[in-house]
């Protein structure tokens, strides 16, 4: 049989001593600090945050570090140990929106944002080299990993320039204005409209736990998971099929929310469904409730969407936001039994339908990897993150996991798509200093 192509995150210490050779090798000299940040998969909650909606998203044991060394010229100088990837030098305050259009946006995007909100005094300038185990493209939330590690690393510059400044990272309330900034350089300077759940589990993830986020104020919470001494695990499948958010699609769906979320005089559709876990209607109200905004008159602009497309994304914001609120009260009713899992995996499993159908934001790749997934023996799966591409995850016993993999290999290769990769997500740890 073929051999899987599995993604294992690197042990730490050796990842620590790869970017600060890269940094040596690009810079002539040892850096001062090492950062690193993890990636993440969303288990369930997609594309609600952005809907005041609540997530439930675990940080990845893969991460992006940074080793980083002040400059007192207002210069930043970026390198990455990826592939081709050129040292590139801007002047900190060249950065605004609209001038910087590669990936390091995600890099220089974030001091400008934190002295935007006031986080930050002047930006001094730094030297900053990249190196990442986080999969790019694969939808596992690479960029937010490269961003919250370096708004961790400027802040602890700050601080150590400044010793009346606290140090934003050491409280779970700073981390949270940290992730703000990430968002506003993602939103601002990278050019993305993204909603914030990938910079705050980055930030603010706990070992061994799912966060649930509710993204009306960001306030979180713990939800112990331990799939392992359930005799389980949660796969993750990079389809690695070609995957961008900025390419307008994500842009359509959020504009069309917001233009519903108008019409409704709300500012969050989640708020038609919810108030945070509480339950206050269902989605057929909330369906009828806009047909009867619509007869009328009241609604002009949806974005690209019109009236009765538009019904689709109300139907995926509001079930989906429903079915995190289930999720929820599943972990809530103690001891996770079997019957707790196998209804975990149905509401997985219906999240990707309503992603497929409702929301439209998977692909040939995704759906694949899903009914393959549920084939061979998943007790649910689902595409992650943001869709068109990206990564699927899939609920199965543990002593199945390879065969799980395998089927979807070969469903792949039987129909010429690229070979996915595998990796398997347990909780972990949210950015912090590598010493
Ligand atoms: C991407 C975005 F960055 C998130 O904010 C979120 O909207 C997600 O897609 C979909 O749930 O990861």
């Amino acid at each position: 049989m073929t051999e899987l192509v599995w993604k294992t995150a690197q042990e730490t210490g050796a990842h620590v001593a790869r970017v600060r050779q890269a940094f040596t090798d690009e810079f002539g000299v040892e850096p001062a600090r090492v950062f690193s940040a993890p990636g993440r998969v969303n288990l369930i909650g997609e594309h609600i945050d952005y809907n005041g909606g609540i997530v439930m998203p675990l940080a990845l044991p893969h991460r992006t570090f940074v080793a980083i060394s002040p400059r007192t010229d207002g210069v930043l100088r970026v390198t990455s140990t990826q592939d081709g990837s050129e040292t590139t030098e801007i002047a900190a305050d060249a950065v605004a929106p609209g001038a910087v259009d590669s990936w390091i946006a995600y890099v220089v995007g974030v001091p400008w944002a934190m002295r935007e909100l006031g986080l930050l005094g002047e930006v001094a300038g730094a030297d900053i080299a990249v190196d990442s185990d986080v999969p790019l493209g694969a939808g596992l939330s690479s960029s937010a990993a490269l961003e919250c590690s370096v708004a961790l690393a400027f802040d602890a510059l700050a601080s150590e320039n400044d010793s009346d400044r606290e140090l934003l990272a050491a409280t779970d309330d700073g981390r949270k204005q940290l992730a703000t900034a990430c968002i506003k350089a993602e939103n601002d300077i990278a050019g993305a409209n993204t909603g914030g759940m990938d910079q705050s589990i980055s930030l603010r993830a706990s070992q061994g736990s799912v966060l649930t986020i509710d993204c009306r104020d960001f306030a979180t919470t713990k939800v112990p998971l331990d799939l392992a001494a359930a005799g389980l695990s949660l796969l993750v499948i990079d389809t690695r099929a070609p995957h961008q958010l900025n390419d307008g699609q994500y842009a359509k769906r959020r504009a069309g929310c917001d233009a519903m979320a108008d019409a409704f005089g709300e500012e969050f559709l989640s708020s038609l469904v919810t108030d945070g876990t509480e339950i206050t209607g269902d989605v057929g109200g909330a369906v009828d409730r806009w047909r009867e905004i619509v007869s009328a008159g009241g609604v002009e602009v949806l974005g690209e969407y019109t009236v009765e497309t538009a019904e689709a994304l109300l139907r995926h914001v509001l079930s989906e936001q429903l079915r995190v609120v289930e999720t929820i009260k599943l972990f809530e009713a103690g001891e996770p039994t079997a019957s707790t899992w196998s209804k975990l995996g149905e509401l997985l499993t219906a999240s990707h339908a309503s992603l497929r159908d409702d929301y439209q934001v998977t692909c040939p790749e995704l759906d694949v990897a899903v009914d393959v997934a549920l084939d061979a023996g998943a007790l649910g799966a689902r595409m992650t993150g943001g869709g068109f591409g990206g990564s699927a995850i899939a609920l199965v016993r543990a002593d199945e996991q390879d065969a799980v993999a395998h089927a979807v290999r070969e469903a792949f290769a039987s129909r010429g798509f690229n070979e996915p990769h595998f990796l398997s997500a347990t909780p972990e740890e949210s950015a912090r200093e590598e010493r």
